[in-house]
């Protein structure tokens, strides 16, 4: 790669070329600063489904019914009787989705979530979301009031270290198998907080992208006088 010194004699067009850097390109280098988020979906090619469960256009709609405790729970690949635990009460039955997220520590996932209370206390139904074995209760209905409804806007989960990870969400029945409730997940991002370009390098592009800019104005409007 040619030095900034001889760079800066040559026109923008040819130094552009030159180093192979493009002005779209520049911006979008740029834009990823300070982090770089992007829309995540339930993509058909590494979702799958375990019970009254279904996808569409990015978001999952499930229903406690289809599938066991035991079977959600091996689906999703938690410890057996972890779902069991959530409430501290029997879980029965339900269903769940599962995807995974090729992540590095510190990248951000979030979501949006709607829990729809079927059921009345002390059937205290619940939905909960997962990463690999750690269970993160969402709305139960204690939480939404009898055949209430509760919300959780931008919910997110911060990867502390490298891996692929199964992302599970799951609604169960609790105590019995009957009046079921429902969960909608929404709006799934991920933000790779990895990805920041090093100040070096942010800087560089900087004056490059400055230097650029001036010679392009030059040749637009010659008869205004820029510092490039
Ligand atoms: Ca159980
Ligand atoms: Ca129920």
């Amino acid at each position: 790669m040619t030095n900034a010194t001889s760079l800066k004699k040559l026109p923008m067009a040819t130094a552009l070329k030159t180093t192979g850097i493009s002005l779209a390109s520049l911006a979008a280098v740029l834009s990823t600063t300070p982090s770089y988020a992007a829309n995540f979906t339930f993509n058909p090619a590494n979702t799958q489904t375990i019970g009254s469960a279904t996808t569409s256009n990015g978001e999952a709609f499930l229903n406690s019914s289809g599938a066991s405790d035991s079977q959600i729970e091996q689906f999703l690949g938690l410890n057996a009787g972890s779902l069991d635990a959530v409430q501290g009460q029997n879980a029965t039955n339900g269903a769940a989705v599962k995807t995974t997220i090729a992540a590095k520590a510190g990248d951000v996932f979030s979501f949006d979530w709607k829990f729809n209370a079927g059921d009345y206390l002390p059937f205290n139904d619940f939905s909960f979301f997962s990463i690999g074995s750690v269970i993160q209760k969402l709305g139960d209905v204690a939480l939404s009031g009898n055949y209430g409804e509760a919300n959780g806007v931008n919910t997110t989960y911060t990867f502390t270290a490298d891996g692929i990870y199964t992302v599970g969400y799951g609604v169960l029945n609790l105590l019995d198998t009957s009046v079921d409730s429902k969960l909608k997940i929404s709006n799934l991002a991920y933000t790779e907080t990895a990805s920041v370009p090093e100040p070096a390098s942010v800087l560089g592009l900087l004056a490059f992208g400055a230097m650029g800019a001036g010679s392009l104005k030059r040749k637009q409007q010659q008869k205004v006088a820029v510092k490039a």
